[in-house]
């Protein structure tokens, strides 16, 4: 009898039609967490180690080819009795969660696949900053999961009213919960959003308390928190890996993350983060207007009036800038994607000729 139903920690049909594609003789799994080359891998017979099979890393042409925690793959085998397991595909990813890698400046940076919400965590103390939310909640609209803004030590905040005007303008429309570790009550607001088979990613600087609120929910202690209580002293991260982990009574899974010290962008949607400045926008007078030097500049107008904030405008206009570099970027590769498009074609004409040709076999047989 199998150990875990996958159903429970976010499989679901599209995954299984997919899968059907490829072959038979391979399993279903999820990524719980990623060890340098090694993988652990969720199936419904444990909780085991894999690597990626040679094929897989000799085709790999960037870091969206290699599996990232929360992935479905597909895998030779359950149990990891005789040597660990290979994977062979891994499942198109409906939602990811990606940065631009620190330093160095080009390869993005999956932190979290096939997530359908993202708790964008923030500290109501020290690490408290708006225009960090906006940043957040750009990258979080382009992974195609759903924010909702975490704002956690409420115990050290004295006054949460104004804090909480604050994240309103500028996270219009986005559920804001808010949580303290310092009563036993202090995180049931996020409970709400965990239901078997959904996916929730904690993300947000060190310190700010993520693996504390993940082990509430889990009942225990499994993950390390920091020691000193209080401070959010963003020189040490305590968490230094991605985690998947299954919630207690079926209430889901969620995926604990290293606290980040700046997260630049790989993809972001300005649109849905900044909806009340593109909508503006479409008053200027020109429709390619800068909002720079331009006449009747509607944004320009909604900054002097004092209805749209300058720090706003000012860290749009440098997301925006982010894209434009990025956006270059995704071009180069788009080459890259079209010779893969060729090597996946050639790749299923060759399983449907062997599919053929067992048919034949088959019907000779008969
Ligand atoms: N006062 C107060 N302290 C808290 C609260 N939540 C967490 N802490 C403390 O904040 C510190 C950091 O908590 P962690 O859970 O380790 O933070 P993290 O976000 O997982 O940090 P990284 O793993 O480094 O990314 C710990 O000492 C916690 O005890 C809270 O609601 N109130
Ligand atoms: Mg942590
Ligand atoms: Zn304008």
């Amino acid at each position: 009898m199998s150990k875990n139903n996958l159903y429970d920690i976010g499989l679901s049909e599209r995954f299984i039609q997919e899968a059907a594609m490829y072959d038979g003789n391979l399993h279903l799994a999820r990524v719980s967490a990623q060890h340098k080359d090694m993988y652990r891998v969720i199936t419904e017979n444990g909780e085991i180690w894999a690597g990626i099979s040679g094929k897989l890393s000799y085709s790999a042409s960037g870091a969206d080819d290699y599996p990232v925690v929360g992935d479905w793959v597909l895998a030779d085998r359950t149990e990891d009795t005789g040597g660990h397991a290979v994977i062979h595909h891994i499942l198109t990813r409906k939602s990811c969660f990606a940065r631009k890698a620190a330093g160095t400046g080009q390869e993005r940076q999956n932190i979290a696949a096939n997530i359908d919400t993202v708790f964008i965590c923030m500290s109501l103390n020290n690490d408290f900053n708006v225009r960090r939310i906006e940043r957040y909640l750009a990258i979080t609209w382009d992974s195609l999961a759903v924010p909702v803004i975490v704002l956690t030590k409420s115990d050290l905040c004295d006054d949460l009213p104004a804090r909480l005007r604050e994240i309103e303008s500028a996270a219009m429309g986005v559920d804001i919960v808010i949580t303290t570790s310092m009563s036993a009550d202090g995180f049931t607001g996020i409970s709400r959003y965990l239901f078997k088979g959904k996916t929730i990613a904690f993300i947000g600087s060190s310190g700010v308390g993520k693996s504390t609120l993940i082990n509430r929910l889990m009942g225990e202690q499994v993950l390390a928190v920091k020691e000193i209580r209080g401070d959010d002293d963003k020189g040490r991260h305590t968490t230094t890996h991605r985690q998947l982990l299954v919630l207690p009574d079926g209430g889901g899974v969620v995926i604990d993350t290293p606290g980040m010290r700046e997260i630049q962008i790989a993809g972001a949607d300005l649109s849905r983060s900044f909806a009340d400045i593109e909508e503006l926008a479409v008053k200027c007078r020109f429709r390619d207007c800068k909002h720079e030097a331009e006449p009747q500049c509607a944004v320009k107008q909604a900054v002097a009036d004092g209805t749209l904030s300058v720090k706003r405008f000012e860290n749009y206009k440098k997301l925006q800038r982010e894209m434009v570099f990025e956006v270059r970027k995704s071009t180069l590769s788009a080459a890259q994607a079209e010779k893969q498009k060729v090597i996946d074609m050639m790749g299923s004409l060759r399983v449907y000729k062997q599919v053929q040709k067992n048919n034949r076999k088959n019907k000779g047989n008969k």
